[in-house]
């Protein structure tokens, strides 16, 4: 008999494939009464979620013999990493394989904003050239100060790429990386220093409202938010409010405090530009994220090891 495999999160055809010879899959939303399933399963001992997703507590309590949650993404904020240590579960995630694209969609937003690149559409597409003459002009992205918040895999490949726009970059972070920017170990004071702020660290409650209403007003009139870290780390109701009243000027966000929904007042400014959490969300990417997830569901099946546990769980 295959193992038992709870799904919690959507999952690809090649996924469900490569997954099908080693498990019984049971989906979560098929699932009414997670309890009624866990005692009629009792010997599941593996999960396969997502960030979004995450597990919740009922699920953890429902299955008894829970010993691997793989993540398919590499935030874990909606795991609690705290009852896996206690309970001995091994949680792993999808770190690296997704740097390049999450990078590429940070410089996206980034490039949105300072080009204006949904306005000028707006102009070219509703006849307004016509009507009005050429757009008015948009800021180069050229030798600008940039802040990054958060500088690990993902801050490290946005720096990268966006070398060839010849930044000044500088970082926050709690303890300095080896890196060749310089380390502001106060973000109010970076927020200052600097012309765009981009948001990369893990969610959670260590960075919960980490930009709050100080840092915002500190990038101020002139400045421009990217956010493709976790809705939460960002005072969303502070962030609003300064786009509103114009004390922040433009922000690229790809997450959001309850997402799916995004505030209509936030929706409805012109000074931002807005996408579904799609960071990495390009077919090659997802590919290899699920395939180093179904690794780590394999591999835990076949000998206990893990290729890519989280950081609390090694
Ligand atoms: O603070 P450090 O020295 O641990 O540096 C990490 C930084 N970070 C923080 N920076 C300032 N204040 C905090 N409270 C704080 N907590 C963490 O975020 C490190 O430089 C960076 C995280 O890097 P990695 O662990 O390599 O994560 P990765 O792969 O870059 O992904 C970042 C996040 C994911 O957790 C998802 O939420 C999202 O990007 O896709």
């Amino acid at each position: 008999m295959p193992d038992p495999l709870l799904v919690i999160c959507p999952v690809s055809e090649p996924m469900k494939d490569r997954l099908a010879p080693y498990f019984d899959l049971y989906y979560l939303n098929d699932i009414r009464d997670i309890g009624a399933w866990g005692q009629e399963h009792s010997n599941a001992r593996q999960i396969l979620t997502d960030g979004h997703f995450g597990v919740t507590p009922d699920v953890m309590t429902a299955l008894p013999n829970l010993s691997m949650i793989s993540c398919y993404g590499v935030g874990y904020d909606n795991i609690d990493t705290a009852v896996c240590t206690a309970r001995g579960i091994v949680a792993t995630h999808t770190p690296d394989v997704l740097n390049a694209e999450v990078a590429t969609s940070a410089i996206m937003l980034l490039m949105a904003c300072y080009r204006e690149l949904l306005r000028d559409q707006h102009w070219a597409k509703t006849g307004l050239w016509a009507e009005h003459g050429v757009a008015p002009l948009t800021r180069s992205l050229d030798n600008r100060p940039i802040g990054i918040l958060g500088m690990g895999r993902i801050g490290q490949e946005i720096a990268r790429k966006l070398a060839p726009w010849s930044p000044e970059i500088l970082y926050h972070t709690r303890t300095p990386k080896n890196v060749p920017f310089e380390h502001l170990p106060d973000l109010v004071e970076m927020a200052r220093r600097v012309e765009a702020l981009i948001v990369i660290t893990p969610g959670g409650a260590g960075t919960q409202h980490l930009v709050n209403q100080n840092v915002i007003e500190a990038l101020g009139p002139e400045g421009t938010l990217i956010n493709v870290a976790r809705g939460s780390v960002v005072d969303e109701g502070a962030m609003i409010d300064a786009l509103i009243d114009g004390r922040l000027g433009w922000a690229g966000l790809d997450v959001f405090e309850n997402e799916p929904h995004i505030p209509e007042r936030l929706r409805k400014l012109k000074n931002v530009v807005l996408t579904p959490h799609i960071g990495s969300a390009t077919v090659e990417c997802r590919a290899a994220m699920g395939n180093l997830a179904i690794d780590n569901l394999l591999q835990f099946q076949r000998d206990g090891a893990v290729k890519t546990p989280v950081p609390e769980c090694q």
